[in-house]
């Protein structure tokens, strides 16, 4: 297998850095429920930034086993305050967005490439990116059926306390902790 392309390393690096920003970001949203003690909303975002985690070691693995070296950039500040928690999710699924179409490009620049391995890596972040922007969509919707009832907000942060890192997460972190054989 032929090492990563250097146009593809930096792209991937900068993917990197924007994987962290999400983590980051959905950090400072997770202490904004917090400050609202919107507990369920503070722990699905908290659960969120752990997803986003999870993404920057697939990636940072993923540079490192095509021969390429990882190059970390600087955090952009994140914003602290929203206009409202469902403005602040509706925040969350803009990123999201904004993160898809980054995939899509990276994904474009492996076809250019013919890189196989990368397109069929970053498949992964396809599948990934369609589930995260439904679960938030399906979010958004539920503040706009409770119509900014208290009680409506209350019952949704209530299930939003039940979230869990999805069974994708879990296995990419054990399939990344395991030690490589015969490497
Ligand atoms: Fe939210 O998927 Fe990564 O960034």
């Amino acid at each position: 297998m032929a090492s990563i392309s250097d146009r593809m390393r930096d792209a991937l690096n900068g993917q990197i850095g924007a994987e962290i920003h999400s983590s980051h970001l959905y950090l400072a949203m997770s202490a904004y429920f917090q400050s609202l003690d919107l507990a369920g909303s503070a722990h699905w975002m908290r659960v969120q930034a752990a997803e986003e985690n999870v993404h920057v070691q697939k990636l940072f693995d993923f540079v490192v086993e095509r021969g390429g070296r990882v190059i970390l950039d600087a955090i952009a500040r994140p914003p602290a305050e929203w206009e409202s928690p469902q403005a602040c999710f509706e925040a969350a699924l803009e990123h999201e967005r904004m993160i898809s179409g980054r995939i899509n490009n990276l994904i474009n620049l492996a076809r250019q490439d013919g890189d196989h391995a990368s397109e069929s890596f970053l498949r992964w972040f396809v599948d990934e990116q369609v589930e995260e922007e439904a679960s938030v969509d399906r979010i958004i919707k539920m503040f706009r059926i409770g119509g900014g009832q208290p009680v409506a907000l209350l019952m949704l942060d209530r299930e939003l306390a039940a979230r869990v890192l999805s069974p994708a997460a879990v296995a990419a972190v054990t399939a990344s902790a395991a030690p490589q054989q015969g490497a």
